[in-house]
């Protein structure tokens, strides 16, 4: 009897089990907080993290759209809290000044998770990981790829000077930071790569076009454009054709994305290359929150997996692009 007694509590512990794991999730609210619509990238960005929360009616996504202002994003974190969300999504315009709010969003024991931009060293104990690319290995790319152009169209003997041109990103976000120093670091076996001219062209297009207008009304003796994002080289492109020079000729161009402009650019010829950073982070975003929500420990770091396009692979690249 007593045997039959402890049969009977399994059986049950069994079937309770079973119910519970077919029963539906609990709905978790989640508050996305961007940083705005700067660029093809941050587009597609945006509509991959929304399209894959919509996809599952378990989460209620409350998107906040900063439109470039950190103090607009600090507002909508907060908001946040207050709304008792249960995990929130944000990436960083810039690095640092969020601290105290991710400090509230902790104590409130809502997790954060970092998209695309991180926040500097000192408060990323705030947060619970950093899903997306590897900025400093971009820059590296750009580098390494702009050796192998020169070397393989004999356009540098190691001496003769190479002048290069860069258009950063947004000054204190994360991409800009990192983009820079990856190619600086590799810069450092090519001492006669020199930056001539270093600008910050805010990541868009218009920005990328005026600044390049202004170097080379200062210097028309540019070899190379380092441009850290698509959007601010297609500017520049048209500031260099303005300029009555050729893209892509009399001024070799690399930029970092591969969205699909960039794309057209480089088959069109004006475009050197691309180095490939993936906006589309909505799958992994909401398998880290259900992974999270079923209380599974989640890695400190997701890297997603790029590539690098230029003329010689873009054309047939081009017509599977989905951002
Ligand atoms: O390269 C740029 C965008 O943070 C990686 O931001 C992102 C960058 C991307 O505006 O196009």
């Amino acid at each position: 009897m007593k045997r039959m007694g402890k049969i009977l509590v399994l059986f049950t512990v069994m079937i309770l089990c079973s119910v519970a794991a077919f029963a539906a999730p609990k709905t978790w609210v989640v508050g996305f907080s961007q940083i705005g619509s700067e660029s093809e990238w941050r587009t597609a960005d945006t509509i991959s993290v929304q399209n894959a929360f919509n996809e599952d009616p378990s989460f209620i996504l409350i998107y906040s759209d900063a439109q470039q202002r950190q103090e607009n994003q600090i507002k909508a974190l907060r908001s946040f809290v207050q709304r008792k969300v249960n995990c929130i999504l944000f990436t960083a315009l810039v690095e640092t000044g969020y601290g105290p709010v991710l400090a509230e969003a902790q104590k409130a024991k809502i997790p954060v998770i970092m998209i695309d931009r991180d926040v500097a060293k000192e408060d990323q104990k705030y947060r619970l990981t950093i899903m997306g690319s590897n900025f400093i290995e971009e820059g590296k790319k750009v580098g390494k790829w702009l050796a192998d152009y020169l070397k393989k169209n004999g356009k540098d003997d190691g001496t003769t000077q190479i002048n290069i041109a860069e258009l950063q990103g947004t000054t204190g976000s994360a991409p800009a930071i990192e983009r820079a120093e990856g190619f600086r670091e590799f810069m450092k076996d090519h001492p006669n790569w020199k930056i001539t001219r270093s600008q910050t062209g805010n990541f868009t297009s218009s920005e990328g076009k005026a600044v390049m207008e202004a170097f080379l009304k200062a210097d028309k003796n540019i070899d190379v454009l380092y441009a850290h994002n698509d959007q601010m080289a297609l500017g520049a492109i048209q500031a260099i054709k303005e300029a009555g020079l050729q893209p892509g000729k009399d001024i070799i161009i690399v930029s970092v994305d591969a969205v699909k402009g960039a794309f057209e650019a480089m088959v069109a010829g004006e475009l050197n290359a691309s180095i490939e950073c993936n906006p589309l982070l909505g799958p992994q975003a909401v398998q880290a929150v259900r992974d999270l929500r079923d209380g599974k420990k989640l890695p400190a770091k997701i890297y997603t997996i790029e590539g690098v396009f230029d003329e010689t692979n873009a054309a047939a690249a081009l017509p599977t692009r989905q951002y």
